[in-house]
């Protein structure tokens, strides 16, 4: 049986045997472990695994699965050379699964697709930046590129695309983020003026109560649970709100703890586990907010001390009284029905809240990947503002990031809707007048290829063509093109899904050594919690015909504007120092950039609302009350299909990174051996009429004429709410509309899918 309920604690002996085979089979072809042990250090890499920071750039390896996977996955001696391709035809390639494509190992050799043989041809780096500069040239107007950014870029590679690009003079910059915390990025500054956390790691020392809000982190964040676990042992309360109970939620066993490991005990970490529905958490979170209220009302009423923070609301925030109005009207048999939560829960949700004096509310996908995400993450932080739970030791907002520079990449200014005073700067500082009009986020970038409006595609890495909604559809967007460029480390389904022509450009990746002019050359990433640091690679490239993502930029950027501007690529790829002098010009927080980041650890970069500044337009915290829609797909689809409607959530096995498939088991979860899976309540599976085990075909209810249909997965009974089920991406991705997307953000609702479930055509 592949599925069987996983009863160990997270991480631990679980995780430890994972790595030692996976250094094993690894060892045969050669990887090099002392970069295992390099990771994070202070003169070592920046861990490509996640955005999570790690304390001091740790003195002591830290331990951590994903890390190890990533860093193997990418020191691999496996390589796709030449001679690869010529023995594949790209037809052939796609017959492959994922899984078998990242297998092949490192790219090599910048290629280009030859129609003829449909294969893919070695070409002469120059001749590869010559025929992105003559294809570019060719358009009739620079809006008709897109440009899109995997959250692995380093800073100066981040800024020199965007610097490039806005010297084409477009700002379509599709970017992972538009898929991820797209509505923390747009939710947050309309409530505290800044889009990022403003918590670090030091207040996870002090904190006494810790909501966890959709995240998965022994799979995701794996040193989250480090603190996490720190914090449990403290006696802080920690509550996990998430469909799922999830198990490194539940256990954990610290692998950086012997003893633990050596006596087989673990952790107990979330002392409360709150299961709302799929996209139930704006109506909960409004909930926690009302009862808040009630007890204040009652406190005031009978003399005891308020609940609500009177002195912070004075003096920080604007509105109160508006979405204390909201909140009065709000009917509690909605706010139940919504959240999927009793009432009763909700209550006790309240009391852990109030009874926390330091509270740190933390939330991943779970939170923005939902229609409403962008007022869901603004009603987190109107709760966290009533007891003034933000801008003090120990509490505050903690979203947290995916992708090791993700939230770099947009300090930078990947921003399709960039902001006036950073162009005026650019103008100003590197002296040509910047296009003002908005770009493509991911979900245009496609609309507007599919509309014939854009025709060409450089992507810095990533795998657009699976990690973005509506696979099929999306396919033929991207094969409309007149140009694809594909920037990366691995072969993946998106460089076999191409446009007339097509490139593939070999990179380094952040763990190898970066020589220029016989110099290694350190690049800067900014973690989830704002600390800037260098990372240096310790590993020889994969092959001595890689340039770095900085030399191609560069290079296309000289080849496509020749001597239109007077931009200094050639300095810039000759000393990566020379960027970063040219980044502190933009941005004023980076003062000092090249000084500050040699220092071990590097530094933290200023969060107003941190500091109790914010940059709203009112200069104070805004709350702002948030309406329960009724008048949702989901509720117009399950209208029409009565209870057989579910709704899907998309997410990550344990053996995957985004859409690198490394392995088929989601261990924690208890899947072995396979992926097409469908976690479902079982008194839902009883509903429809069928078992555990049957093999269903996924159709999307969504009314614009398009079928959307998976086919092939085998239901598993798991502790879901009911009309709620789960399964994994990318595989699901063909069932997620374009056009379903956060108001707001933009975010494909890749966590709320209307559904309906039947029996395979083939079983
Ligand atoms: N090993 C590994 N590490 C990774 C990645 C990876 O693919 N593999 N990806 C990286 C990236 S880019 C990102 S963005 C992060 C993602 O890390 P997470 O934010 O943990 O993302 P998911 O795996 O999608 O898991 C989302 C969690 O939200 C829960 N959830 C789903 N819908 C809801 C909801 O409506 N409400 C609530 N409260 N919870 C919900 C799910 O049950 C699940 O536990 O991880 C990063 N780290
Ligand atoms: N249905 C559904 N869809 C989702 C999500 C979901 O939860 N559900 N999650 C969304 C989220 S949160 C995200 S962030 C996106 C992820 O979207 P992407 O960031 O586009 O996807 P990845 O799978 O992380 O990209 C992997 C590829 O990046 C390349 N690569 C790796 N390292 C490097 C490097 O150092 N440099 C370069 N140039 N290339 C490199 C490799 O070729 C590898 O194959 O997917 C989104 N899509
Ligand atoms: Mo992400």
């Amino acid at each position: 049986m592949p599925v069987k309920p996983y009863h160990h604690p997270a991480a631990g002996w679980g995780a430890l045997k994972y790595v030692a085979i996976n250094l094993l089979k690894e060892r045969v072809s050669g990887v090099n472990y002392k970069s295992l042990f390099a990771q994070n250090q202070p003169d070592g890499f920046d861990c490509p695994g996640c955005a999570w920071p790690d304390r001091e750039h740790a003195s002591t390896f830290e331990f951590c699965e994903n890390g190890v996977k990533a860093v193997a996955a990418e020191s691999t001696s496996k390589r796709v050379t030449p001679d690869f391709f010529a023995a594949h035809t790209v037809a052939q390639l796609l017959e492959q699964s994922d899984y078998e494509l990242e297998q092949h190992g490192r790219l090599t050799h910048p290629m280009v697709y030859e129609p003829a043989s449909d294969k893919y041809v070695p070409i002469a780096w120059d001749d590869a930046f010559k025929l992105i500069a003559d294809e570019l040239n060719a358009l009739e107007d620079p809006d008709q590129a897109a440009f899109y950014t995997s959250g692995r870029a380093s800073n100066e590679a981040a800024f020199l695309y965007q610097l490039f690009v806005r010297a084409y003079g477009t700002n379509n910059f599709p970017d992972c983020s538009n898929m991820c915390h797209e509505a923390t990025s747009r939710g947050l500054p309309g409530t505290v003026g800044i889009g990022k956390g403003t918590v670090t790691l030091d207040d996870f020392e002090h904190a006494d109560t810790l909501l966890i809000f959709g995240q998965n982190p022994a799979t995701n964040h794996p040193r989250m649970l480090g603190e996490l676990r720190e914090c449990a042992r403290r006696g802080a309360t920690i509550v996990s709100i998430n469909p799922l109970r999830e198990r490194g939620l539940e256990r954990f066993t610290s692998p950086q703890h012997p003893l633990e490991m050596l006596t087989l005990s673990s952790t107990p970490i979330s002392a409360m586990f709150v299961q709302p529905r799929l996209g139930g958490d704006l109506a909960l979170i409004k909930g926690v907010a009302k009862r808040v209220l009630e007890l204040d009302d009652r406190a005031v009423l009978i003399g005891v001390p308020r609940v609500l923070d009177p002195d912070f609301i004075a003096a920080h925030t604007v509105g109160f009284s508006d979405f204390a109005r909201d909140l009065r009207t709000e009917k509690w048999a909605l706010l139940v029905e919504e959240s999927g939560v009793s009432r009763e829960q909700i209550d006790r949700l309240a009391e852990v809240f109030i009874k926390g004096q330091r509270v740190i509310a933390t939330w991943g996908m779970g939170l923005t990947q939902h229609k409403h995400s962008v007022p869901t993450v603004q009603m987190l932080s109107n709760l966290m503002m009533m007891r003034g739970q933000i801008g003090k030791r120990g509490a505050g907002l903690c979203p947290v990031r995916g992708h090791s520079n993700v939230q770099g990449d947009r300090t930078m200014g990947i921003e399709e809707r960039p902001a006036a005073a950073f162009l005026n700067r650019m103008a100003r500082v590197f002296g040509f007048e910047p296009p003002r009009h908005h770009g493509y986020d991911v979900v245009a970038t496609i609309g507007a290829m599919m509309a014939g409006k854009v025709k060409m595609f450089v992507g810095l890495g990533g795998n657009f063509a699976m990690a973005t909604p509506d696979t099929p559809l999306t396919f033929k967007a991207l094969q409309s093109c007149a140009l694809t460029v594909q920037i990366a480390t691995k072969l993946n389904r998106g460089h076999l899904i191409h446009g007339r022509k097509a490139l593939i450009l070999p990179t380094l990746g952040r763990t190898e050594i970066d020589l220029q002019n016989g110099v290694p050359q350190g690049v800067t990433v900014e973690d989830s919690m704002s600390m800037v640091h260098i990372s240096y690679g310790l590993n020889k490239p994969a092959s001595p015909a890689l340039l770095s993502e900085i030399a191609i930029v560069s290079r296309m950027a000289e080849a496509t504007l020749g001597r239109r501007h007077k931009l200094k690529w050639q300095a810039y790829r000759d000393d990566y120092a020379v960027i970063r002098d040219d980044i502190e010009k933009v941005f004023d927080d980076f003062y000092d950039y090249n000084a500050r980041v040699a220092k071990p650890g590097g530094f933290h970069l200023k969060v107003a609302s941190r500091e109790r500044e914010w940059a709203t337009e009112s200069g104070k915290a805004q709350f702002v009350p948030q309406k329960i829609v009724l008048d949702t797909p989901i509720r117009r689809a399950r209208a029409k299909h009565g209870q057989r409607l579910l709704v899907m959530m998309t997410t990550r096995s344990h053996d995957q990174y985004n859409t690198t498939i490394y392995a088929m088991d989601d261990r924690y979860r208890g899947v072995f051996g396979m992926r097409r899976v469908i976690f479902i309540n079982q008194q839902d599976i009883d509903m429809l009429g069928m078992k555990a085990g049957d093999w269903v075909d996924v159709e999307s209810a969504w009314d614009d004429g398009v079928e959307r249909r998976a086919g092939g997965f085998m239901l598993v009974a798991y502790d879901i709410p009911r009309g709620c089920i789960g399964a994994y991406y990318p595989e699901t991705n063909p069932l997620v509309p374009l056009g379903s997307v956060a108001d707001g953000a933009g975010t494909p609702t890749s966590k709320s899918i209307p559904v309906l479930l039947s029996l395979a055509a083939a079983s």
